[in-house]
Parts: structure tokens; sequence; C-alpha cells
């Protein structure tokens, strides 16, 4: 027994240890992400037990020193010896790479992850692990540390209530491994809220332990799921018809389902789920939908006579403006494609999708003739709207390179034609517009002024967008074109940088352009071409020498570190404006790119994001002004 113990341990050891050498392998990046996803490596192993409908209970605790704790009252992970490697269960679920469920026979896994892995990968990338397991009235418990090895195998700690039956996974992620060991709170939240929406009627409490608040931490469960998914990124939207629409099937043991509600808005959000896992990139399940739903409106606006024989058909665009949707498919096989993964490939979901969905809404439409009657002719209008814009975005599409452009002569467009060194600055107001145009390095840097503020674009449709002169030069400058014609490839300069006054309608133009850039030109956001630049907030004028300085505590260090006599002769000026800036100090403050600070507009969620714009733009005027007088920064954007 011993020596078989020792034999297994060395096995052991050297899987954890690959892990240890290579863990982008197996958890992506060792960044702030990689951390992250290390708590939903453990909470994958509870959620695959409430799916497997052992378990309705998960807890997950940051605790004071950043470690974190999950805990779950489901079976309890299993604490016999394990056949293969004389070891109990939860040491070989906790150390063997590999030991997923087939060790624990029986069950598929669905929630997504590692597949079973997860536990020992964590464990590899931990500087310590104790596992507890509730189970026959006692209390077990193990103990991991230096990225994995054994410092308590599995033993009787104590009793329990003979009833009480669970797992509780406590792990501080290893400090040698992570750039940073600090868990955020909020990025936590969305992801465990986002949870409790997939899985209906499972209850996930998060709670922070850092500070000394006796919170009871926050709560998330739906008994709803995705319908009320649909509710909450609705919020700040109005509906089109009161009722969610909430489907469901399954089909040779994959579970299908679809919750959705039409609002009056122009623009669509549409998210799929397999196995709890974000399909960015869409796949077989999203297309079964989306082709159904295209041909289900039609169907029946034919049928009765809605949409006439003279009327073109609605194409998929129509049907889904306006439309929040979420689909999740839960796969006990799933085949992730494409270069992130974020694509479902099995061919076979996409006709099973279909099916589900076109029954379900096609019996929805019958039984709902008034809300059917309201999404037909939301599409309709939509409908028109997109052959009027395809006129009006034939103006603006920049055919070949040769053709000569009408920027309305407002862009100072720059020299240089390779897309990777030029920048376009978009300004806001004319005299600031003048100094940039003045002061750029016209080789590679462009310069188009902004008069006042731009069309808030989550109120308008893509047609009136574009009559909007302002937006048109922008898609003509940018030359990725919009829409169904957007080519990311065609971009013609790598950074966009919004240059705004550092105050509240400063503020307000940054978040109407990101609002655009959000609404039409996703891709180039989340390729991180988008930047904010960042005009001093004062500058320290000391003898001939004059330095800016971005924030208030900047402003006190820069002095702090002066001589006591040299701070006395300093003449510190609050900065009003971009415009009150001469074409040099603008250069050397804001523009140089060896002096300059930009700030890069990441989307760290886009669900988030999405909710984030329809609450900031959308035809709720509260939210908005709140933001704005508050003037900070939203939860998941980085504005
Ligand atoms: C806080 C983390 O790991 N819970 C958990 C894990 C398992 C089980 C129950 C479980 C699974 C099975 C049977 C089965 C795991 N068991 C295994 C293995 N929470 C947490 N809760 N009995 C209990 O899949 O058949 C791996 S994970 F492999 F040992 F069965």
């Amino acid at each position: 027994m011993k020596d078989n113990y020792d034999a297994s341990a060395i096995q052991v050891l050297e899987g954890l240890e690959a892990v240890r050498k290579r863990p982008g392998m197996y958890i992506g990046t060792t960044d702030v992400k990689g951390l992250h996803h290390l708590v939903w490596e453990i909470v994958d192993n509870s959620i695959d037990e409430a799916l497997a409908g052992f378990c309705n209970n998960i807890e997950i605790i940051i605790n004071k020193d950043n470690s974190i704790t999950v805990k779950d009252n489901g079976r309890g992970i299993p604490v016999g010896i394990h056949k293969k490697t004389g070891i109990s269960t939860v040491e070989t679920v906790y150390t063997v790479l590999h030991a997923g469920g087939k060790f624990g026979g029986g069950g598929y896994k669905v929630s997504g992850g590692l597949h079973g892995v997860g536990a020992s990968v964590v464990n590899a990338l931990s500087s310590w692990v104790v596992v507890r397991v509730y189970k026959d009235g006692k209390i077990y418990e193990a103990k991991f540390k230096d990225g994995g090895k054994t410092e308590k195998q599995l033993t009787v700690i104590g009793d329990c209530e003979e009833n009480r039956t669970g797992t509780t996974v406590t792990f501080k992620p290893d400090s040698e491994i992570f750039d940073t060991d600090i868990y955020d709170y909020n990025t936590l939240r969305v992801r465990t809220r986002e949870l409790a929406f997939l899985n209906k009627g499972l209850k996930l409490t998060l709670r922070d332990d850092r500070n000394d608040d006796n919170s009871t931490g926050e709560t998330f469960h739906y008994e709803g799921g995705i319908s009320e998914y649909v509710k909450y990124l609705n919020k700040n939207k109005t509906p089109i018809h009161d009722e969610i629409i909430h489907l469901t099937g399954e089909e040779d043991g994959v579970m299908f389902e679809v919750a959705m509600q039409y609002n009056s808005g122009y623009s669509d959000s549409i998210y799929s789920f397999v196995n709890n896992i974000n399909t960015h990139d869409g796949g077989t399940h999203e297309e079964g939908v989306r082709r159904a739903l295209t041909r289900v409106i039609n169907n029946y606006a034919k049928k009765n006579n809605i949409l006439k024989d003279k009327d073109e058909s609605l194409t998929g665009d129509d049907v889904k403006e306006g439309l929040t949707m979420i689909i999740s498919c839960k796969h006990p096989n799933p085949q992730f494609e494409g270069q992130t993964k974020g694509r479902l490939g099995n061919s076979e979901v996409r006709k099973l999708a279909d099916n589900i969905f076109s029954n379900g809404f096609e019996r929805f439409l019958l039984e709902n003739p008034d809300e059917a009657r309201i999404i037909i002719e939301k599409a309709m209008t939509a409908s028109r709207a997109r052959i009027a814009a395809k006129k009006a975005r034939e103006l603006t599409r920049r055919k070949s390179d040769l053709d000569v452009v009408n920027f309305g002569g407002k862009l100072a467009d720059c020299k240089e034609k390779d897309p990777s060194i030029c920048e376009i600055f978009i300004v806001e107001g004319d005299s600031a517009g003048g100094s940039a145009k003045v002061g750029r390095n016209s080789m590679t840097q462009a310069i188009l002024p902004l008069r006042g503020k731009i069309l808030n674009v989550e109120k308008a449709r893509m047609d009136k967008a574009l009559s909007n002169e302002e937006i048109r030069t922008i898609i003509t400058a940018f030359g990725t074109g919009i829409g169904q014609e957007f080519d990311l490839s065609k971009l013609r300069y790598n950074k966009i940088i919004i240059m705004t006054d550092a105050d509240v309608d400063g503020s307000h133009i940054r978040v109407l352009l990101l609002t655009l850039f959000y609404r039409f030109f996703r891709p180039i956001v989340e390729a991180g071409h988008v930047y904010a630049a960042q005009p001093p907030l004062f500058s320290i004028k000391h003898g001939k020498t004059t330095k800016y300085v971005l924030t208030e505590e900047e402003k006190e260090d820069y002095l702090s570190k002066l001589p006591e006599s040299a701070r006395k002769g300093c003449v510190i000026n609050r900065m009003k404006g971009l415009g009150e800036m001469d074409a040099d100090q603008l250069n050397e403050t804001t523009m140089d790119i060896n002096t300059r600070v930009l700030r890069k507009i990441t989307v760290a969620d886009a669900i988030e994001a999405d909710a984030a714009f329809s609450k900031l733009m959308g035809e709720e005027v509260e939210p908005r002004r709140e933001f704005i007088e508050a003037n900070a920064t939203y939860s998941n954007l980085d504005i």
C-alpha cells in the first residue's frame, strides 16, 4: 500500500509539473484573467453536480488573503480508495491530470471548463489547497501544498449531521505563477450572476470577506432562468410585447432552450451559450435558430397576408432588429471550433435547434396574433429602412483606394497609407481640431474635428445614422464599411483616438462615440483599436520648464518631490480644455507618441457592455444623467 502510494505520487507530480511549466495550455493566461479562471474550474465541478440533479446551492467566498472558497451541497466527491491509483478518489481528482468523470463513472459532464482535469489544474497552480467532503455523517479533509504536493492524505477530521453532504474547496493561487493575486469582485459577480441565469433554480451566493463589513454576500437565484436574463437585458429598453417567449426541448441527450423578447430599439442583443460557455462566434445552434426565425416569420406573414406578394421577403437582419435573445444548449460532446474556440461545430445541432425553435415559435405566433402582428410590423419597418440604408451606404463606401473621397473638407488625413502606423484623432470642437491639425505629425496622424455632439445611435436606426454627416465622415474615414459589408482588414488606422475635454461634456461625447463604435463597428473595439487621449489637468511652470500632469495626485506627487525653494516659484494652472492649448502644447501633452498617455478602451464582457450602453444611451434619461453627473467609470466597460 505504502509503495503503491509513493509510486503513483511520483507520476502525479510529473503530471502537475507539466501544468506548472505551461499554465497557458490549461488556463489560457496567467494574468488577472487566468487568476479568475481558477474559480470557475472549481465551480464547474459544483455545477456539474447540480446538472446531475444532486446540488442546488453553491457559495463562492473571497477570503481575506485572496484565497477562494467554493462550497456546494452535492453528494461530495467520493472518498473511497480509487482502484487505479490506490489513493483516495478525492486525492486522485486533485492530483491526477485527466482524472475526470471517467474515474467517477457514470453521468456526463456538461458544464464548461476542462472536463474533469480542472481540479488538478487548480491544485497545480496553487500554493495550497484544502478539500473537505461532508458525507455519511463525517467530515473528510485532504490538504495539498506547493503546486499539488499532498500535505495530508484524506482523513476523517470530525462528525457532521447525518444528512449533510457536500464539498468545500479552498485554494490560494500561487503568486509565482500569476502576475496578480487580487480578485476583482465585479468580475466574479458578473459571471456568478450569468451562471445563475443559465442554470435555472440553482442558487449561487458570492461573498467578499476582505473587508470587515460582515456582509452576507449577494445571492443569485432565478427560477425563470434565461427568461430572466432577457428581462435583465431589456431592463433599460422598451419591450414591444409583454411576454418573454421561452422555448425548450431535448433530443438525444442534447438540451436546448431559447428565450426572446423584442424591444423598440434598433440593435440586436443575441447571445448564445453551450454548456454555460459563451459562444461568441455563434455556431450551429445559433444558425439553426436564425434560419428558423426568418422562415417562420416570413411564412406567418405571407399566410396572414401581412406581407403582400409585391413585398420583398424579410431578411435575417430585418427579423432581428430590436431582438434580445439568449440561446442555451447543453451538449454531452460539444465540438468547439475557431481560433478562440468560440463557435459550436456539431452539425446535428443545426437541425435540432431549427426544429425545437420553429415548432415553439410557430405555436407562439398562432396563439398570440396581436403579438405576432407587432413583431412582423417591426420587421417590415426594418426592411424598408434597410433598403433605404443600402442606398445611403453606397454613398459612403470607398470603392477603391484611387477613389477621391469627399470628406466634406473636415478630415485632415495623414500622408502615410500603411494602416499599421496610422492613427486618427477624433477631436471635440473646431478650435481644438484646428490646433491638432497644426500640431500633428501629418505623415501618420489624421485629424477629424467634431462640431458639437454626434447622433446617439442607440436611439436611431442605421438609415438615420447614415444620413448624419458626422457619422458618414467617420464611416468613410475608417474604410471598413458597416453592417454586412464590414471588413476589419480594411481599417485605415491602427489607432482610433478619441480626444475630448476632461469635463462632463467631453465625457458625454466620448460615450456617444463609443456607442457608435460599439453598435456599428464592434470588432474595431474588440480588437483593441480604440483609445481615449488623456489631456492634462494641470500645468506646473517653474523657471523655464513646464510639467503637465493628468491627475490631482500626480500634481501633489510632483510638487512634493521639488526642493522646498522651487515649489514657491511654481505657477500652477488648471487646464480648462483642449481648445485652450496651442498647437505645440497639444502636441506635446496629448499627441506626441513619445510623451502622451493613451487609455485603451477595452470590453471585458460583451454582454455587460451591451447592457451598459442601453442603460447609458437608451430611452431612460435618468441612468444617463446619473452617469454623466458622476462621470465615473462604468463597470466592465473602461470608459
Ligand atoms: C467545490 C467543488 O467538486 N463537487 C463535487 C465533485 C464531484 C462530485 C460531487 C461527484 C461526482 C460523481 C459522483 C460522479 C466529483 N466527483 C468526481 C469523481 N465541488 C465539487 N460534487 N459523486 C460525486 O461524477 O459520478 C470528480 S468531481 F471523479 F470523483 F467522481
